[in-house]
């Protein structure tokens, strides 16, 4: 991937310490490519990558990775035709039932996946769907916090993976199970807010098999030199739409099988 890069090491530098301030101190920037066009998606992880190694550098614990904009639905949403990857911190999980802020953050929203917890390292690239049930220890519900740091929400494949695919929150919940006791591609699953019903999928709807996504991740990632290290937790990707919540908002995602997950919000 390195190949494609456009940015010089500075240029990395500098727009990592934008998109870092805009997440630590919760505000709105212009998508980075009104300034650099020509960045490519190669620009966009090196410029996430830059951004894990300071969180890493101040004793921020990487505990796994997120697949982002794997449905049909949320590329077509989101104007962008493949999905990305964005890495999970210890300074981003939850606990279920929580009350999580919002004065930390830009424009949260909310989208129901499928977590996958890791037993054995997976390296790609042909990293397959079977390849990742092999080395899955469990799955469970789990709820993604996504919040664009990007104006308006315009942005573009590139910018976004520079913003850590909006990664800001998680919680993981409900009922842990085996992948070999559940057909993952079927899993129904229904999200409300403040008691009403705010969207309703089937887990399929994520690259057509959960797996399939973190597949997919895996391969990016070893295109960025990485692998998928046992004990990680991985999201594979909103199976529901993002839904905007705000303070005084409780959300509570409910799957098939696996269980419900819950939280409200706080100014
Ligand atoms: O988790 C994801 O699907 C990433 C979404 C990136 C774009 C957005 O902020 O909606
Ligand atoms: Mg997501």
């Amino acid at each position: 991937m390195s190949s494609n890069l456009t940015l010089s090491r500075e240029d990395i530098v500098r727009l990592c310490e934008r998109v870092e301030g805009a997440q630590t101190r919760a505000y709105a920037i212009p998508k980075l490519t009104d300034e650099y066009p020509d960045m490519t998606i190669a620009d966009g992880y090196a410029v996430q990558s830059e951004l894990r190694r300071r969180f890493i550098a101040k004793g921020h614990k990487l505990v796994g990775w997120k697949a982002g904009l794997t449905s049909k639905a949320k590329m077509q949403q989101m104007g962008v035709s493949v999905p990305s990857i964005g890495f999970l911190t210890d300074r981003m999980a939850r606990p279920e039932n929580s009350a999580i802020t919002t004065s930390d953050l830009v424009h949260p929203r909310v989208e129901c996946e499928v977590a996958f917890v890791m037993k054995e390292t997976l390296q790609g690239p042909g990293c397959t769907a079977a390849d990742v049930l092999a080395a899955t220890d469990y799955v469970l519900p789990a709820v993604e916090i996504i919040d664009s740091r990007f104006s308006g929400f315009k942005f573009d494949l590139a910018s976004v993976i520079a913003d850590n695919g909006s990664s800001a929150r998680f919680v993981g919940g409900g009922r842990p199970r085996y992948v070999e006791d559940l057909d993952l591609r079927t899993l129904g699953v229904v999200m409300e807010k403040n008691g009403e019903l705010v969207g309703m999928a089937a887990s399929a709807a994520v690259l057509g098999h959960p797996a399939e996504a973190v597949a997919m991740l895996v391969n990016i990632l070893a295109e960025l030199g990485e692998n998928l290290p046992a004990g990680s937790f991985v999201m594979s990707g909103g199976i529901t739409e993002a839904v905007p919540v705000k303070p005084g908002d409780s959300v509570v995602a409910r799957f098939q099988e696996l269980g419900s997950v819950s939280m409200r919000f706080t100014e």
